[in-house]
């Protein structure tokens, strides 16, 4: 398989530095990483914008709303050149605003017969109306479904169906983001149920599950255990941290899963916070993560 590895450089949807340097951390090793499969091109996504304001009247309590659309633009632009010339698009975050452009390239190119399996502990589907904090890493589902009122959040020409969602590995939301995933009979596991029933069950239920042709799966390194992987952009009492969390070895088996079962249509890796890592312990665990993807693809 012939991959193009895209960074995001993307902390302005969780307003905490350090996740728009990951890319920067691994790029060096990324032949190492990649060993199987051939890398076409490696790019980092650039803004191309001077508007970087926090806050925007005409936006709301959204923050840094031009500065994100701006860069998923970008990255949209650069997804959809990836699947025309046939190529894998690997997109290293960043944090979660920053999948908004590769997931709706993914649905344009693919005329909305996409699906999107999304790790991670939170739903990050809450609107430009109910977000509690206006980051918009907490929103970007939402953006992606046409769900949210914002003219200036209306991106791709195709909407993802809330129904080809997937999620795994919930552990922290408001009562309206599960209220909605409840209506909408969206497909969800929270990690503790994970933890209590057999974890290939649960994977051969949701293949079993996806209708789409392709699909797109987006890793929030959140997702994991606190223990293993504590460098994440993820605030719980006022600390960055979090509780609950797959294994990190529960975690490569899943990705491996459903790489191995299912049709992608492009990947992202997210919220790693290499500013967080001092000790560079969660940098080998990043590359670690990422490198299930080259053992199991051809
Ligand atoms: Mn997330």
């Amino acid at each position: 398989m012939n991959i193009e590895v895209i960074g995001m450089p993307m902390y302005y949807g969780c307003d905490v530095p350090g996740s728009d340097l990951a890319y920067d951390f691994v790029e060096k090793d990324l032949e190492k990483i990649f060993k199987k499969n051939k890398i076409i091109k490696k790019i980092k996504i650039k803004s191309t914008t001077d508007k970087k304001e926090k806050y925007n009247k005409k936006y709301g309590k959204l923050k840094y709303l031009d500065a994100i659309i701006n860069l998923n633009k970008n990255l949209y632009i650069e997804v959809k050149n990836s699947l025309e010339n046939n190529n894998l698009p690997i997109i290293i975050g960043g944090d979660h605003s920053g999948v908004i452009g590769s997931i709706c390239a993914d649905l344009d190119y693919y005329k909305g017969d996409v699906s999107v399996i999304w790790i991670d502990a939170h739903f990050d589907i809450h609107t430009d109306y109910d977000s509690p904090s206006g980051n918009i890493h907490g929103i970007p589902l939402s953006v992606c479904i046409g769900r949210c009122r914002n003219n200036y959040l209306n991106f791709g020409e195709i909407k993802l169906n809330p129904n080809n969602i997937f999620y795994l590995g919930i552990r922290s939301y408001e009562k309206e983001e599960e209220e909605y995933v409840r209506k909408q009979k969206i497909f969800y596991y929270k990690d503790n149920e994970i933890k209590n029933e057999n974890l290939d069950i649960i994977l051969n239920k949701l293949i079993n599950k996806i209708k789409t042709k392709k699909v797109h799966i987006s890793f929030d390194f959140d997702s994991i255990s606190n223990q293993e992987f504590p460098s994440v952009n993820v605030e719980y009492e006022g600390k960055y941290t979090s509780v609950g969390g797959f294994y990190l070895k529960d975690a490569k088996k899943i990705l491996k899963t459903l790489i191995e079962n299912l049709n992608i249509s492009s990947i992202d890796f997210v919220e790693y916070n290499p500013l967080l890592d001092t000790e560079k312990k969660d940098l080998k665990k990043f590359k670690d993560i990422i490198e299930v993807v080259d053992e199991v693809l051809k």
